[in-house]
């Protein structure tokens, strides 16, 4: 495998709204990250992904960019966003921003030109078509629920395509315009200084065409997009040129949105020379999910959680770099989804974060993930902001649910619970604002905040530190970074353990994923125990006796 500059470094990612308000409106913006990079860089950040920040409607909180080339100005000006990259600079960071190019907001010039001029150049630059006989040209739902197809404003007899939300339409890729458009921009912010980017939904760029009717998979009469996907050819010939007209020129590193992909062609997306220098693994996002929708959704069992990334994991080896997550800005709290409701506690906080530090791979950390930030609860569907919500709320009350189960299954999945505010103090807006939050601050962050953990000897923050400390320390750095992964687990058992390998060093990191007492055999000799989560690390000869969820990373021979 080549060695990339990227390779070894954490990433984190930042959701601007809810990070810090530098000015008191009550959303979070640039100047606010600034102030606080001093924060990521004792946390040991190297690279910055911020959600983003283009000008928008914010009906997609973002991912509906009406202007690629500005700052929405809630989020700061052009002049913020130079000063944080070269803020970043200083402290030896990069900043990725995100690319959305599956589609842009209904309010970008270009739709504006396509509405008035169906026919004419920006017409070309988006999916429309005419509607027969009152008939949308194929039956597809959209990711936020309804027809993915919406009349033209204006228009009686044409619509455009949007597999997201409606003021999302899809821009044509299949037109060469639209990707120089695309390649020009990605290197203008590149030519910026830029560390390279995040690649948001990016599989959906490549049509099956010509257009068609797929099963019927609910009662809507409508398909899911992914029947769709699962049929497109050739999304390959659109990325290999974005990455050769674009990242490879600037060394740049870009880390794909990807869902969807083909088992035989992970290769092309993140081996050597693949379009993208990685792709995050959402395996774990996937476990328990229902072609219903949220509200039958299934919990997270410990054994297929590390079922899943176990084999994940070993698949990769030799292929190439997967990025690890926790959680994201569409997720659910990791630690309020993945750990047992008796786990959900400093230790058990501490046991995710190193099964997940220690794996092969680039690290991205989400917001407020470093202090173990939870789940919130909407007492009521209006506490809610994110459109995805609103619609599986929907969807779950026409499946018969009553309002209150219905608000039950939203709080657990809800994207808005990643996407409440950063949780710096203890104060009642959690030292993010000093205005009125645009979103609820969890309450609990009386308990879960920056200031009470920074420091202090045994807090989950500094847990974090110490994991990124033992990823960059030169005696471990190559064996964390390049060794191999081989997994020791007992899923059954609710065992996660792995062996990362390399010619100089062997690491043995094992963790006792449930309440009750297990044991675990060591695959060698213990050299140096380098991480426990919490308590003294029982050690009988070859054996370790591991307490409910304890956790530990030692050196073995
Ligand atoms: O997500 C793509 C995607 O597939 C998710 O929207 C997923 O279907 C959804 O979160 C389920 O609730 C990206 C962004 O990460 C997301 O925030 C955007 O809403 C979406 O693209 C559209 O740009
Ligand atoms: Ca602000």
């Amino acid at each position: 495998m080549n060695k990339k500059w990227w390779h070894d470094k954490i990433a984190y990612q930042i959701y601007p709204k809810s990070f810090f308000d530098s000015n008191g409106d009550g959303i979070g913006d640039i100047p606010g990250i600034i102030g606080k990079l001093d924060y990521l860089k004792e946390l040991g950040i190297d690279i910055i992904w911020l959600s983003p920040i283009f000008c928008s409607p914010l009906a997609d909180q973002g991912y509906d960019i009406s202007d690629y080339y500005n700052i929405d100005p809630r989020f700061g000006t052009m002049t913020d966003m130079e000063n944080l990259i070269a803020e970043a600079k200083k402290r030896d960071m990069y900043i990725l921003m995100d690319l959305v190019a599956n589609h842009c907001s209904d309010e970008h010039e270009w739709f504006a030109e396509a509405i008035k001029n169906p026919e004419g150049k920006y017409g070309k630059y988006f999916y429309i078509e005419d509607v027969k006989d009152g008939k949308m040209p194929t039956n597809w739902r959209s990711y936020f629920g309804g027809s993915s197809w919406d009349l033209l404003p204006g228009w009686s007899d044409k619509c455009y395509l949007h597999l997201f939300h409606k003021k999302q339409p899809d821009l044509n890729w299949e037109n060469k315009e639209v990707r120089e458009e695309i390649y020009k921009m990605v290197n203008w912010w590149l030519d910026k200084g830029l560390g390279g980017f995040r690649i948001d939904a990016i599989i959906n760029i490549k049509k099956a065409l010509p257009f068609k009717d797929y099963p019927v998979d609910r009662d809507d009469n409508l398909s899911k997009v992914n029947n769709m996907l699962a049929e497109a050819q050739g999304v390959g010939e659109f990325l290999s040129e974005l990455r050769d007209r674009t990242f490879h020129l600037h060394d740049a590193f870009s880390v794909g949105e990807v869902f969807d992909v083909k088992e035989n062609e992970i290769a092309n997306f993140v081996g050597d020379n693949g379009y993208f220098s990685t792709m995050f693994d959402f395996g774990t996002t996937l476990i328990g999910g229902d072609e219903k929708g949220w509200y039958a959704y299934k919990s997270v069992s410990p054994e297929e959680y590390i079922r899943t990334i176990c084999s994940s994991q070993e698949k990769m080896n030799d292929i190439g770099f997967l990025a690890n997550i926790i959680e994201n800005h569409d997720e659910p709290r990791g630690v309020s989804r993945y750990l047992p409701e008796e786990g959900r506690t400093e230790k058990g906080k501490k046991m995710l974060a190193l099964l997940t530090m220690g794996l092969r791979g680039i690290p991205f950390i989400y917001q407020g993930q470093e202090i173990g930030m939870e789940n919130v609860q909407f007492s009521s569907i209006n506490q809610v902001d994110d459109i995805s919500t609103i619609d599986e709320y929907k969807v779950a009350l026409r499946a018969g649910l009553s309002e209150e189960d219905a608000l039950h299954a939203v709080n657990k999945y809800s994207r808005d619970n990643a996407r409440t505010p950063m949780q710096w103090t203890a104060e009642k807006t959690a030292g993010f604002t000093d205005g009125e939050p645009w979103i609820g601050v969890n309450p609990n962050c009386n308990r879960i905040n920056v200031e009470s953990q920074i420091g202090k000897e045994n807090s989950l923050f500094t847990f974090y530190q110490k994991l990124i400390a033992l990823r960059k320390n030169p005696e471990y750095k190559d064996v964390m970074v390049y060794g191999r992964f081989v997994s020791h687990a007992k899923p059954e058992e609710n065992l996660m353990a792995y062996v990362r390998e390399d010619k100089k060093k062997r690491l043995f990191v094992v963790a006792n994923y449930q309440s009750k007492p297990q044991k675990a055999v060591i695959p060698g000799q213990v050299v140096k125990v380098l991480l426990i989560n919490e308590g003294e690390l029982v050690i009988e000869e070859q054996e370790l006796l591991l307490s409910g969820f304890q956790a530990a990373i030692m050196e073995i021979q």
